[in-house]
């Protein structure tokens, strides 16, 4: 990557991780190189354009391989919403590194920054102010029971199933029992367990999605999900109906542009 190999464009992705104001400055220094240095107007023009356009940006902190961080990413896709992407490393740690417990005091992903500097913490809350500031096209249907089923739906992964099994409850697995295997069997069975449910919900169904002709939260939440139950070895096949809609929902650039591997801090596997 060009950050990788050219220092001036290292600096920049780096100042564009801190947040807006650093990317302002290096904007300011750039335009000022760019009188000193005429000869490299050509070569600097698309970093200027870049920092003018990452201030009209939102910026989301994540993580690739984080399913929090994954449903807000497709939530931003069906919006239409295009987001700066600041990752922080897990399993590095480095979501508890003061400058992000800065901006997000709780040490978890996602979080994401408004074009005005607001804070938005919590992946459902996130994807719940977008559906009001950006209705269309519409994540929740219209009739307040249906609403109460999608989001009941999405709880089930997003409140019963998810928080059982992030990093830092296998990690308190792992450090209880000091063994690797149970903290990966804990997390197969959660996952099990929580789409175990999401399967009998659906099952019978014969809608493209989760609850009609278009995705919802409820596809939000447990594509996701089903990626994290690969992860664990879960037994797949056991969810039919789940990985039918899978299939549904990987046809959608907004679903396909979401996964991990597409992430600019993914790792090979
Ligand atoms: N309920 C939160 C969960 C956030 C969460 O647990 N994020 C995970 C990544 S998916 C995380 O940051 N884990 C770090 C840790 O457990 O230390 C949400 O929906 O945003």
């Amino acid at each position: 990557m060009l950050s990788r190999r050219v220092p001036f464009f290292r600096a920049y992705s780096v100042a564009l991780d801190r947040g807006k104001e650093l990317p302002l400055l290096v904007t300011i220094l750039t335009i000022s190189s760019l009188s000193n240095f005429v000869h490299l107007a050509p070569a600097l023009a698309p970093i200027y354009v870049h920092a003018l356009g990452n201030h009209l940006m939102m910026i989301l902190h994540g993580f690739f391989r984080s399913s929090a961080s994954w449903r807000v990413r497709i939530a931003l896709n069906l919006k239409g919403v295009r987001v700066h992407h600041a990752t922080h490393h897990l399993r590095r740690g480095e979501h508890r590194a003061a400058d992000y417990l800065a901006i997000n005091p709780q040490g978890l992903v996602p979080a994401l920054v408004t074009e005005d500097g607001h804070v938005l913490t919590q992946s459902l809350a996130i994807i719940e102010w977008l559906e009001e500031t950006i209705p269309q096209p519409p994540l929740l249907p219209a009739d307040p029971l249906a609403r109460a089923r999608v989001r009941a739906f999405a709880y089930v992964i997003a409140c019963d199933t998810h928080p059982l099994q992030n990093l830092k409850v296998l990690n308190d697995v792992r450090s209880l029992t000091g063994d690797e295997a149970a903290a990966q069997a804990w997390a197969r069975r959660v996952n099990e367990q929580g789409l175990d449910w999401c399967e009998r919900a659906l099952s019978g169904g014969a809608t493209p999605f989760a609850f009609g002709a278009a995705p919802s939260l409820a596809d939000i939440c447990f594509v996701p999900q089903l990626g994290n139950a690969r992860r664990f070895k879960a037994d797949i096949a056991r969810w039919p109906r789940l990985l039918e809609i899978e299939a549904n929902c990987m046809a959608l650039d907004a679903f396909k542009s979401a996964v991990p591997e597409n992430q600019p801090d993914a790792e090979p596997a």
